[in-house]
């Protein structure tokens, strides 16, 4: 009976998008090869060894290749691009599952890869590209890239990931749907929670209620650690412990997200525990709102998140710091003590520098927040947006800001 009920909601999600399509990661790698001087070296991700987790990805890698398993190794120049792969550990397969190896007769067509070759020919492989490269490319900080770099010093070394994140900051149409799709199953899980919000829960009840919904979505995982702190707990930034019991009289906010078919999505609501928002809390969330509201009317492309006089994060720095006082009279712009927004895609925070202009394509979020630890209120209100030819796409818009809408709908 319960599994009757479970299936029968399963059959009202939304169903999953195809995902990226192999030739879209063709793409990706022939527009990236196009810029290259030389040879880029790129280490995807090991097994984990930690229990904790199962085998993700590294985003670079999954960028460029889509693939799945463990322990390969990328080569792109102008002319190459080849994929290395480990060779079979039949008995890691018993605990893991079956690989692709090199001499797999079918490892090309599954991986795309024009060459796949075994991980054992990556060193002369790379003493052969390197010697007609100017640039190597590889991930600062990877001591993998740093062990083979060593083979072929005397190289202008350049960051790959920089080079990487000049493509990856621009969505496809299939990655905007993945992280659309992301944002409105997120979106239904915040709803569940306001739903379910009442005084004397616990934070981590809360959190288990919104990833309940998107786990049975089939979202592989958090984009992040959810954050779900009330009263004292919502002035602290990134609180991840979600202990404390909630009550009456406090607000709670929410900073969680899913990642579903590898995209994330940001979302962040602050509610009244209770369902109503005393005036000061609500004094505040309308300032922070009003800053919001401010920095998404400047979202278009040329805009610049930071970094110039009119930066985003400038426009709602001046509207909190203009609007509403402490209580000791001060302005309220030292409260809000973090950036006010960051690209989403892939990761959560995905790469790009924010003081580069804003292109249509681009994902970002915008949360402003003020957090005063003196009156146990934090504040924070965050969307993911699309940025378009003429403006933003609140992707998460349909979650309700209004401090009236909210209040219509918490605990019930
Ligand atoms: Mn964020």
């Amino acid at each position: 009976m319960v599994r009757r009920v479970v299936c029968l909601w399963l059959a009202l999600v939304p169903v999953f998008g195809a995902g990226i399509a192999p030739s879209e990661y063709k793409q990706r790698r022939a527009e990236l090869r196009k810029t290259l001087d030389g040879v880029m070296v790129l280490f995807g991700a090991d097994e984990p060894e930690d229990l904790h987790t199962s085998f993700f990805q590294e985003t670079n890698f999954l960028y460029l290749s889509g693939w799945r398993e463990p322990g390969a190794v990328m080569m792109l120049t102008r002319d190459e691009e080849i994929l290395f792969l480990p060779p079979h550990d039949r008995q890691m397969e018993i605990f893991n599952g079956p690989k692709t190896a090199a001499d797999d007769a079918d490892a090309a067509e599954r991986s795309g890869f024009d060459k796949v070759l075994p991980l054992s020919a990556v060193e002369s492989a790379y003493q052969r590209l390197a010697e007609k490269s100017r640039d190597i490319y590889s991930v600062p900080g990877d001591l993998r890239a740093q062990k083979l770099l060593a083979l072929a010093p005397l190289h202008e070394q350049r960051d790959a990931a920089k080079e990487i994140s000049r493509l990856r900051v621009i969505k496809s149409e299939a990655e905007i749907e993945q992280i659309t799709e992301s944002t409105d199953i997120t979106v239904a899980a915040h709803l569940a929670a306001w739903k379910a919000i009442k005084a004397g829960m616990y934070e981590y009840q809360i959190a288990a209620t919104m990833t309940n919904v998107y786990f049975q979505h089939g979202c592989e995982r958090s984009a992040y650690a959810p954050i779900v702190g009330a009263g004292p707990d919502s002035v602290i930034l990134h609180y991840m412990t979600n202990h404390r019991r909630m009550d009456a009289g406090e607000v709670v906010l929410m900073d969680v997200g899913a990642e579903c078919s590898d995209y994330a999505t940001d979302v962040t609501r602050t509610v009244p525990v209770n369902g109503k928002f005393t005036s000061r809390q609500r004094e505040l969330y309308e300032v922070v709102l009003g800053a919001q509201k401010a920095a998404i009317a400047a979202v278009k492309p040329g805009a610049r998140m930071r970094g110039e006089k009119n930066s985003l994060q400038q426009i709602a720095y001046d509207y909190i710091n203009s609007h509403g006082k402490d209580l000791h009279g001060d302005t309220l712009g030292k409260y809000f003590t973090h950036g006010l927004g960051h690209y989403v895609g892939l990761d959560v925070h995905d790469p790009g520098d924010l003081t580069w202009p804003l292109e249509a394509g681009m994902v970002i979020t915008i949360e402003p927040g003020v957090y005063i630890p003196e009156e146990n209120i934090g504040i924070r209100i965050e969307d993911t947006i699309l940025v378009t030819p003429n403006g933003a796409k609140l992707l998460s818009g349909a979650l309700p800001r209004e401090p009236g809408e909210i209040e219509k709908r918490i605990g019930k």
